[in-house]
């Protein structure tokens, strides 16, 4: 069983429904069992077009016997299956759910990259992250999410 953290976002339709319904699904589809779940926070929405609505944000704890690959792929039918439909990058989405870090590994290849690129530079995954996650460590930067939300809130301030 590895460890995995994973992000959850939605800003259409009933997001804590929508992302609720993920979090069933990963267990009903037995992709892996979930072990915590962050508050779901407010947030702007960060790049896309204008006028979005407020996303909901979460981050959740799960245990997998999925390989990162597999889960990636698991995690992308869970989304069509909460109702996301295809849109451009960064497009308003019913759910959208990112692998943020898996053990203590890094993985880069054609579809997938962790931890996640953005982690690092986003309040709205750092944030809930946080929660359920402050000692966990970035293995590139050897950084813990404790820290990495300091670091940010502090640049953010200036
Ligand atoms: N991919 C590579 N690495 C990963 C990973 N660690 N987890 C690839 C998940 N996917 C990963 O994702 C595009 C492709 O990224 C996937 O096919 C996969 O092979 P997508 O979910 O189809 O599209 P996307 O989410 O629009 O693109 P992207 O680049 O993942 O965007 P982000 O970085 O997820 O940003 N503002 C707020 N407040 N809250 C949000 O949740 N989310 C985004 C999306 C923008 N602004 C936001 C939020
Ligand atoms: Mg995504």
């Amino acid at each position: 069983m590895a460890k995995a953290y994973i992000g959850l976002g939605a800003n259409l339709g009933d997001r804590e429904a929508n992302i609720r319904r993920a979090l069933s699904l990963l267990q009903e589809m037995e992709v892996a069992r979930v072990r915590r779940v962050s508050n779901l926070i407010e947030t702007e929405p960060v790049g896309g077009p204008e006028g979005q609505e407020l996303y909901l944000n979460g981050a959740a704890e799960i245990e997998t016997q999925l390989s990162p690959c597999d889960l990636l792929e698991a995690l992308k039918i869970i989304e069509v299956s909460v109702g996301r439909i295809e849109r451009e990058r960064w497009a308003p989405r019913e759910v959208d759910l990112d692998i943020l870090l898996w053990e203590d590994e890094v993985v880069c290849n054609k579809i997938l990259t962790v931890p996640h690129p953005r982690l690092c530079e986003r309040m709205f995954v750092l944030r809930p992250l946080a929660d359920i996650a402050p000692a966990a460590v970035h293995p590139v930067t050897k950084m813990t999410i404790a820290e990495h939300l300091a670091k940010l809130a502090g640049e953010e301030e200036q």
